[in-house]
């Protein structure tokens, strides 16, 4: 979760010297989610999330290095700096995006449990999508095959209660997110999703569920992104006291930090080290970013499309 936080600052920051460009969404305030589902997950399991996904790509594992390579657009990137912040993928990490369009990687997300239950591999799709995205037609195609097919898939619907500057009240009928696969017979529970304990908890039953054949379930994680929707954003949808609220009361690092001092598993000199070990790995992250080459005008042309 540290790692996400400090490396998310730095991309704000390396934003901020005109060294990022396009869009560009910090996943700073959510990060309980994506490592409390990764602690639930087993090898093999793949992960597809949308735009906000620098979180869900360093917790699958995925080099810090790579990732800010391919936000600064450099060669060393994982889409050889031309796929930029919504656009990177590793097989071998088993990452699926990256999805700049809301709501498309549901869809693509039921496709790979298919994928799944075709070669019964044992395996989950993990798909995740936010409290805007929920409202999509296309997700709601997608929970009829996959209950229909019985596919292995775990939907976590990142509710930070904002689809930009659109506060959930104002846009969602009907606001409870985890009951939104009822019709379809699809179980969902809502969690803390700003607890890490309690996202892993209810990820590993929702994943034995799927892994066992008994279909998809849906999780939905009750969350908040501290930061504006993207590098652009008004912050007028939202009052300061209540970003300040969640930061103080609930922040998802700050938890953890305070149970480990007050059971003793850790001194604050321990912490203070993990966290400059934490600083130092984003340093050279993005020390390598700024000395990776621009991607060769040739470079247009490669990579772009697969010729079957
Ligand atoms: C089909 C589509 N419509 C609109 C947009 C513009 N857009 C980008 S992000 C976003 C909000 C989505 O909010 P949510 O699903 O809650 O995710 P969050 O940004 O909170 O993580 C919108 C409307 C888009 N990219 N794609
Ligand atoms: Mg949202």
């Amino acid at each position: 979760m540290l790692l996400i936080r400090r490396f998310e600052e730095r991309a704000g920051q390396l934003y901020g010297m005109g060294l990022i460009g396009g869009f560009c969404h910090l996943y700073i305030g959510q990060e309980a989610v994506v490592v409390g589902v990764q602690m639930a997950m087993e090898d093999g399991d793949q992960v597809i999330t949308g735009y906000r996904d620098h979180g869900h790509m360093l917790a699958t594992g995925m080099d810090p290095k790579g990732v800010m390579a391919e936000l600064t657009g450099r060669i060393d990137g994982y889409s050889r700096g031309k796929g930029g912040s919504m656009h990177m993928f590793s097989r071998e990490k088993e990452f699926y995006g990256g999805h700049g369009i809301v709501g498309a990687q549901v869809p693509l997300g039921t496709g790979i449990a298919f994928s799944n239950r075709y070669r019964e591999n044992g395996r989950v799709s993990i798909t995740y999508f936010g409290d805007g995205a929920a409202n999509q037609g296309q997700v709601y195609e997608s929970f009829n095959m996959a209950e229909l097919w019985k596919l292995p898939v775990v939907y976590v619907i990142e509710n930070n209660r904002y689809a930009m500057g659109t506060a959930i009240e104002r846009s969602s009928a009907t606001q409870d997110l985890s009951q939104r696969g009822v019709s379809f017979g699809i179980p969902g529970e809502r969690v803390d999703g700003m607890d890490v304990r309690a996202v892993r908890a209810a990820a590993e039953k929702a994943l034995d569920w799927a892994r066992s054949g008994k279909g998809p379930y849906i999780l939905e994680m009750l969350t908040y992104r501290y930061r504006g929707h993207s590098m652009s954003d008004p912050a007028k949808y939202r009052s300061k006291e209540e970003v300040q609220k969640y930061r103080t009361e609930h922040d998802p690092i700050e938890q953890v930090s305070a149970r480990l001092l007050e059971k003793g598993w850790a001194s604050e000199d321990d912490l203070k080290e993990i966290d400059k070990a934490v600083r130092d790995r984003v340093t050279e992250a993005a020390d390598f970013a700024q000395a990776s080459p621009e991607p060769d005008p040739s470079e247009l042309w490669t990579d772009v499309t697969v010729a079957a």
